[in-house]
């Protein structure tokens, strides 16, 4: 059993992530994704998510290729994760290209391509453009 780990936000769940999480799946058998909490998005990354974490969190359990998700609380916990749920292959956009490199005695590492033109800042800006 090959077992992919990612990790992200996944607020305003779009096809862009769907995109990733289908490519991520397709590496293996079983996808684990470390979904960003609501104390991780505004301590550290700076986001406040439209969708609490236990509401992104049961959105992506009802995505096919999702296995289970865990809560990702830091930016120090993915060499621990790996070891802890046996990950042979991390994930991630090519957004961040290059970043978690040191990953790569653990497990291998890939940087999938963003899908284009779809992203939750556009999707904010489009809804404050619009006028129904
Ligand atoms: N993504 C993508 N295409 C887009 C938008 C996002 O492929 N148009 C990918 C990102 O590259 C990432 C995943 O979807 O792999 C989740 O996106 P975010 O929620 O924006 O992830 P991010 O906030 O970058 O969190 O420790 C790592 C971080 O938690 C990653």
């Amino acid at each position: 059993m090959k077992r992919i780990i990612t990790y992200g936000t996944f607020d305003l769940l779009h096809y862009g992530h769907i995109q990733l999480l289908k490519r991520a799946k397709a590496l293996g058998d079983y996808l684990i994704v470390a979904l960003s909490t609501d104390d991780f998005n505004a301590l550290a990354k700076g986001k406040k998510a439209y969708h609490s974490y236990e509401e992104r969190k049961l959105m992506l359990e009802a995505i096919r290729y999702v296995d289970l998700v865990i809560p990702e609380e830091n930016w120090e916990q993915k060499k621990h994760d790996i070891v802890k749920y046996h990950a042979d292959v991390m994930v991630i956009g090519d957004d961040w290209k290059g970043k978690f490199d040191e990953l790569n005695d653990l497990c291998e590492v890939i940087y999938l391509p963003r899908t284009e033109g779809i992203s939750t800042t556009k999707i904010r800006k489009d809804l404050e453009k619009a006028t129904y």
